[in-house]
């Protein structure tokens, strides 16, 4: 079941030094492929959107500053059961409580700082790769 899921390397991440990293651990999963790439300036409207189901909790405006702290690495990943894949491959969203091995696991320590997004369902990738990607198809 071929997928296509958006993901982003949050501003933490480029900052860090990690995109290799990180896109390295994913093109490393057996027929993934990253079908777009862009190193991008997130603006607030598109966040708005894409984090629709926060914008009224408490942790929403430092996540929107962080998240238009730095550039961020915005890509299409394309492949066999990638969105639950990703979501395994990034961990849970405090770093604290990922496994070791996850993205989170290795590099977070701070819930904000979490390093990645992937979307979480079919539907959430279809919603969020046309806030990123609109000309994708
Ligand atoms: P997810 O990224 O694992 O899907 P969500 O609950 O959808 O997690 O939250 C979106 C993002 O908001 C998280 O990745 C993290 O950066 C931030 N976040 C979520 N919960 C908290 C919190 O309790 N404190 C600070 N930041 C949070
Ligand atoms: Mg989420």
């Amino acid at each position: 079941m071929s997928q296509r899921t958006l993901v982003l390397l949050k501003p933490d991440a480029v900052r860090r030094g990690l995109i290799g990293e990180i896109i390295g651990r994913i093109e490393s999963k057996a027929g993934w492929t990253i079908r777009a790439l862009e190193l991008r300036d997130l603006d607030r409207a598109a966040l708005e959107q894409h984090y629709a189901e926060h914008v009224d909790k408490p942790f929403y405006p430092p996540l929107l500053e962080f998240m238009t702290s730095g550039p961020a690495v915005v890509m299409v990943v394309e492949g066999e059961r990638v969105i639950e894949g990703m979501r395994t491959l990034a961990g849970p969203t405090d770093p604290i409580a990922a496994t070791p091995g996850s993205i989170r696991g290795d590099f977070g320590t701070i819930v904000r700082e979490n390093l990645i997004h992937a979307s979480d369902s079919e539907e959430s990738a279809a919603r969020e790769l046309k806030i990123f990607f609109p000309d994708f198809s």
